[in-house]
């Protein structure tokens, strides 16, 4: 019995069965007090839609589409617009990927009435599903000038309130 290939095949085994169970197309949001929520390209669907020209690492803008994060966070009744005072401008949305990269925004830069940063959960680059590299889901910020939270293989999507003092010196 060759024990070394019989512990590749099994290692490999696993490793393909947890891609696959990374690769749903749905994702999950988390909020204080509120059980998760899976949104799957139904619920996405259901969600305004904005398409922005932008391009990566200064490459020719083209067109992602998606669903903007501040109506995803205001379908689910994040804090926002008048709510959005007091403890509530100390939340933030942390994003997280497949391979575990995250990323944050506040609520505030994300709120149309005060940053108002276009960020996109996208679904659609040039009218066609993202590849399996970027997708399902992407985070597309054209603001930003380097494409660091343009997360890719978004798994989920937290509001984070964060009302806490840090200590008095
Ligand atoms: N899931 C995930 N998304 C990620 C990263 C990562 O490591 N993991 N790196 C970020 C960084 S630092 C950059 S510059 C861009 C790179 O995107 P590209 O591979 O499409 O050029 O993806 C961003 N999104
Ligand atoms: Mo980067």
């Amino acid at each position: 019995m060759n024990r070394p290939l019989i512990r590749c095949a099994l290692v490999t085994a696993f490793a393909l069965s947890a891609t696959a169970s990374f690769a749903a197309d749905t994702v999950r949001y988390l909020a204080p007090g509120k059980a998760a929520v899976v949104l799957d390209a139904k619920a996405l669907a259901a969600l305004p839609r904005s398409t922005v020209q932008a391009g990566a690492h200064g490459a020719a803008p083209t067109a992602w589409e998606g669903v903007p994060l501040v109506e995803l966070l205001r379908a689910e009744g994040a804090p926002l617009d008048k709510a959005l005072r007091g403890d509530a401008l100390a939340s933030f949305v942390r994003v997280t990927a497949s391979d575990g990269y995250q990323v944050v925004f506040s609520l505030g830069e994300l709120d149309t009435g005060l940053g108002g940063s276009k960020v996109l959960l996208v679904d659609k680059h040039e009218g066609k599903p993202l590849d399996d590299k970027d997708g399902p889901f992407r985070l597309v910020v054209p603001a930003d000038s380097r494409p660091a939270r343009w997360v890719r293989q978004v798994e989920s999507i937290e509001l984070i309130g964060a009302s806490t003092r840090p200590p008095k010196p």
